[in-house]
């Protein structure tokens, strides 16, 4: 009992790469070096629209401030372009950097709530270049002690700050807020929850929404139940998808648990945030031990596979076995979607496409990662664990 997408609903799909996914990371322990890695932000554009290429599904790239300043905004933007991609949301960072050890937006002191205010300041600037829709922004900000400050303080001038920041943006400008349990901050977080989130956004107005890390909560927290309230609110701007088994491991997106995708794509649909730009996918993962390129495909490709299940739902099925309170059949209706192959279907539509049936194996005969092995040389990090 399952129904077969149609090729326009399949099409509606737009998922957003991070720059920050083609540069070397690693784990507080060690940062691993791969071939071929990006020496620079023109050379982590053109791995990102490697993607794009072999799957059609990934037109735009976020980039993190300052992990990727460069000199002159428009000729990235040409460049990216003329790869036939585009430059997306652009991410602050106020996360390393010794001023900030305490807090940024919430810090006490006015003096490093005004350089953090500024960082964004010069963020919405950037975005005027790059023709960016939306500011990200995550902070580190929390304490690891009980009474270390005060957290009713902090969320005041937390909403100060971003109240500032807010007036800034022009009218197509967003504020995605992401919020964050735990880490760097082990006692409390100044945005841990998408409640929070959500009580900032709601006071600073129409174009501040909340955004979804999937590795961003407690272990069995109900991030579909998220996803159903903050699009009943209006309030879903962003996703950032990646993978857990522990904490914010920013695996592959699907690799943990590709149930749990398919039950977020599924409330995704049923709450109209699929296919609306106003509910942008983006992936925040980062490689340890994989090849970036084909990393950042597997994901891209656990995404629409997951769509594509959760578009195989029967809606008139599951609504009629709800409506007769009929749980072993609603849960049938459900787990049969989840059980639908789709490969099939989405080899033939993308070949429909002209693009590669398996884009996966597409990529790695295309020679590409042979031919950056071979010109790069002292690729940077993604931008932390030195
Ligand atoms: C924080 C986070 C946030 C950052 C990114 C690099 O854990 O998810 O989105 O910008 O990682
Ligand atoms: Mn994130
Ligand atoms: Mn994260």
């Amino acid at each position: 009992m399952a129904v077969t997408p149609t090729s326009a609903e399949l099409d509606r799909l737009r998922i957003e790469v991070p720059s920050w996914a083609y540069g070397n990371s690693g784990t507080r322990f060690r940062v691993f070096g791969t071939p071929g890695t990006p020496r620079d932000p023109f050379e982590k554009v053109a791995d990102a629209a490697q993607v794009h290429a072999h799957t059609g599904l990934a037109p735009t790239v976020a980039l993190h401030i300052p992990w990727d300043l460069v000199d002159d905004w428009g000729a990235l933007r040409r460049h990216a372009e003329d790869l036939g991609v585009a430059l997306g949301t652009i991410n602050s960072n106020t996360f390393q950097d010794d001023d900030y050890k305490l807090g940024s937006l919430t810090h006490v002191e006015p003096r490093i709530r005004r350089k953090a205010i500024d960082h964004h300041l010069q963020c919405i600037d950037v975005m005027r270049q790059t023709g960016s829709r939306d500011l990200k922004v995550w902070l580190a900000d929390g304490t690891n002690y009980p009474g270390q400050d005060s957290i009713r303080e902090r969320q005041d001038r937390l909403a100060e700050s971003l109240a500032e920041i807010y007036a800034a943006l022009d009218d197509d400008h967003r504020m995605v807020l992401e919020y964050k349990f735990f880490e760097p901050a082990f006692y409390h977080t100044d945005i841990p929850d998408w409640g929070t989130s959500y009580v900032h956004c709601a006071a600073l107005g129409e174009q501040a929404k909340v955004v979804l890390d999937t590795g961003h909560h407690a272990p069995g927290t109900n991030i579909e139940f998220i996803v159903a309230q903050l699009l009943r609110l209006g309030k879903l701007g962003a996703f950032d998808f990646n993978s857990r088994f522990y904490a914010d491991d920013d695996l592959m997106v699907g690799a943990a648990d590709p149930f749990q995708l398919f039950r977020i794509v599924v409330e995704l649909i049923a709450g109209g945030g699929y296919g609306d730009p106003d509910v942008q996918l983006v992936l925040d993962q980062c490689h340890n031990i994989e090849a970036k390129v084909p990393g950042q495909i597997r994901s891209v490709l656990n995404v629409q596979e997951a769509v594509a299940k959760a578009l195989s739902l029967d809606t008139a099925a599951l609504d009629a076995a709800r409506r007769a309170g009929d749980v072993l059949l609603a849960n049938e209706v459900l787990m049969d979607a989840y059980a639908t192959d789709v490969r099939p279907l989405l080899a033939e539509h993308r070949a429909s496409k002209g693009l590669p049936e398996d884009p996966m194996r597409a990529f790695l005969a295309s020679g590409y990662l042979e031919r950056i092995a071979e010109e790069r040389q002292g690729g940077v990090q993604a931008g932390w664990g030195a």
